[in-house]
């Protein structure tokens, strides 16, 4: 009898331990109780409190389990819910037997982000309510949503129709001979800004801007430096000589409509505007854009660019926002408080160097670690995707972001071959989790060793939680 209890505390401590363990991302602080709290949490009574003044963070949270209650103090409604999502992950199956615990907990960034890009292929709204409930487990807090590209535009803007009426359809996609298309209603987007707000969770939009914009310039021919009668929304992956034309004054006014109308669906103060991929050739050679530079006294299609960033800023700051771009060093500057991005391989020290100069925030996007799209294993490289890196689970993992002015990180999940949401998914998990880690928590208590250990409890909770993943493989766990 006394051998059977010793064994059966030895169990529980175990359970508890084990439990603690596996929770992804890692919290600040883990300390195992005694015993288990066997009732269903669902069912049980949680004594939930907001203590604004008891910590640093909005987002911090205590979660106290018991064997007799379950009491979560938040900083605020955001720290109650990051609590329970951590509890989530602690019960069994049926959400009862929760290891005694107290986490005390708070997220390293404040800018925790996924991108979508239902440009390249559109994505139903059911479909991004699914990943924004993954989103949410997981303790991010942004979805950057990528509504506008050469093979797509994805967004209704009321005072321009044809953007929807014809560039959210092409013709077909790598050759298939299919149609595709799509896009989002305002009411639409509204709904999805309340769902993704009912999970703490900011939609910043994204309209790009003066690059990858194809499907904007067949709706509306106008808006190109040149005659492009023959354009059609684009078919393939790459990159478009065919930009915005900034000489043209109501290329300006179609992009401050455009901000205007989208500002009031997406109460994110953060607002992306592209910025990525502008090969400026065909500003040199356009009349508008020379006359549009002489006039402001500007050397170079560089300085025009960040002439045109600048407008949309202005724009943006009427509402009260804040721009973000992606980095390219072929831009003069940005302005003064425009949140950059970095992205490309091999350029985050330089964005930082830059960001450091000027004053400008950082979201670490580092293709490295954070794309996504890229695949996990040789196996599942897309046909066009001979030049893509493979980011392994432990790549993904491996990524450090520096502190300030690093705000936050993102991965991104660019969809010229993710045609549908599964094959998001399956891209984003796990990969996600490692990401959440490099987000959340704090880089002491990170190790490679430590997450693949909680992979198998993992894999059971996303299964558990009708969350698509690719399952790695044992060499890949080691
Ligand atoms: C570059 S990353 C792009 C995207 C593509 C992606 C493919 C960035 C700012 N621009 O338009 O989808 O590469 O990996």
């Amino acid at each position: 009898m006394k051998h059977l209890l010793t064994l059966a505390t030895a169990l529980v401590v175990g359970i508890c331990t084990a439990a603690a363990q596996h929770i992804v991302p890692e919290p600040a602080s883990v300390t195992p109780g005694k015993g288990v709290h066997t009732r269903p949490v669902d069912k049980d009574r949680i004594d939930i409190r907001i203590d604004s003044s008891a910590f640093g963070s909005p987002e911090a949270y205590r979660l106290e389990v018991t064997p007799k209650k379950i009491r979560i103090t938040g900083a605020s409604d955001a720290g109650v819910f990051y609590a329970l999502q951590t509890l989530r992950q602690l019960g069994d199956e049926n959400q009862a037997n929760v290891p005694c615990v107290t986490v005390e907990d708070s997220p390293r960034f404040s800018y925790r982000a996924l991108m979508l890009d239902p440009a390249r292929h559109f994505l139903p709204v059911a479909d991004v309510k699914r990943f924004i409930d993954a989103m949410a487990m997981y303790k991010f807090n942004v979805l950057h949503f990528h509504l506008t590209d050469d093979q797509g535009w994805r967004v209704e803007i009321r005072k321009y129709p044809r953007l929807t009426e014809i560039g959210s359809t092409r013709a077909e996609t790598d050759g298939d001979g299919k149609p595709h298309g799509g896009y989002y209603t305002q009411e639409q987007l509204r709904e999805l800004v309340a769902y993704a707000a009912d999970r703490h969770i900011t939609i910043v939009p994204e309209f790009d801007i003066p690059g990858h914009s194809v499907a904007a310039v067949v709706s509306y021919p106008w808006l190109s430096c040149r005659a492009v009668d023959t354009l059609q929304v684009r078919t393939t992956a790459g990159v478009s000589p065919d930009l915005l034309c900034a000489g043209n004054d109501s290329t300006v006014t179609f992009i401050q409509d455009i901000l205007r109308e989208m500002c009031d669906i997406f109460p994110s103060p953060m607002f992306h505007i592209g910025g990525d991929e502008a090969p400026l050739d065909r500003w040199g050679e356009c009349p508008k854009c020379r006359a549009r530079k002489a006039t402001l006294g500007l050397e170079s299609d560089p300085e025009l660019m960040a002439w045109l960033l600048r407008q949309a800023s202005g724009t943006l700051a009427e509402s009260g926002k804040r721009p973000m771009v992606w980095y390219e060093t072929d831009v003069a500057l940005y302005s003064a408080g425009t949140t950059v991005c970095a992205w490309r391989d091999g350029l985050t020290p330089t964005v930082i160097d830059s960001a450091r100069t000027h004053g400008w925030p950082v979201v670490s996007i580092a293709g490295e670690h954070a794309y996504f799209d890229y695949p996990e294993a040789e196996a599942d490289r897309p046909k066009g995707g001979a030049w893509m890196p493979v980011i392994s689970l432990k790549r993904a993992y491996a990524f450090e972001p520096a502190d300030a002015p690093v705000i936050g990180v993102e991965a991104a999940l660019w969809s010229e071959y993710l045609p549908t949401i599964d094959s998001v998914f399956y891209r984003a998990f796990p990969r996600a989790l490692a990401l959440s880690e490099a987000a959340w928590s704090r880089p002491e208590r990170r190790s490679w060793d430590a997450f693949k250990a909680k992979m198998p409890a993992q894999m059971r909770l996303m299964d558990a939680n009708g969350i698509p993943y690719r399952k790695p493989s044992a060499a890949e766990l080691k």
